[in-house]
């Protein structure tokens, strides 16, 4: 098998222009659309992305803080988008490091069930949401690289960073042992 690292990779650019089984989007509660990558998503993947997050709403209610849900890709390169909700940054005392890193962990669960192969990341609650970066590196590259040890269908998981101080701290994360 091979190793976790072997796995994962950082790409500088832009998560919607990128060919994998799923794209993953740092959403908000309620599933409507937003700023930042969820806007870009909702842009480039068209209105069928929207209408199957309105039926989820319809059925579950929004999405809560650190869960996420699956829809079409629509005209994206990538087949699904799984949506997740990333924690508000309120000075780290409010379980924001466990709520990020179950975004990422309920992320890739969901691309499991859906039997994707392929998965992207962005640096969720990096933007808006004021996370710090480097702390944010940590959780993500940590909990991929968890989550690969024990899984072995995922083929390789892509973090796109859209700045290049992500960039840099999530590969730096990747390369430590
Ligand atoms: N591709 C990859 N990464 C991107 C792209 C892109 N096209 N665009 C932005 N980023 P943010 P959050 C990066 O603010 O902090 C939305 O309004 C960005 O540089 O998109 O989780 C939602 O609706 C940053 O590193 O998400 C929520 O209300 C990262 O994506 C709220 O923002 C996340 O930044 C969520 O805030």
């Amino acid at each position: 098998m091979q190793s976790s690292n072997s796995r994962i990779e950082v790409l500088l650019g832009d998560i919607t222009k990128v060919r994998v089984d799923a794209i993953v989007n740092a959403a908000n509660s309620s599933l409507m659309g937003g700023g930042g990558v969820d806007g870009a998503i909702h842009r480039a993947g068209g209105s069928a992305i929207l209408e199957e997050c309105k039926r989820i709403v319809a059925r579950q209610g929004g999405c809560p803080t650190g869960e996420a849900v699956i829809t079409t890709g629509g005209n994206l390169p990538a087949k699904y988008v799984i949506h997740t909700v990333g924690p508000v940054w309120h000075g780290g005392s409010h379980q924001e490091e466990e709520k990020l890193a179950e975004c990422y962990l309920n992320s890739l669960k969901l691309a499991v069930a859906n039997h994707c192969k392929t998965i992207a990341f962005p640096n969720i609650s990096t933007g808006v949401y004021h996370f710090p970066k480097e702390k944010a590196a940590h959780i993500a590259v940590r909990t991929v690289k968890e989550f690969l040890q024990k899984e072995t269908s995922i083929e390789k998981v892509i973090f796109v960073c859209f700045d290049a101080e992500n960039a840099l701290l999530t590969q730096e994360e990747i390369n430590k042992a």
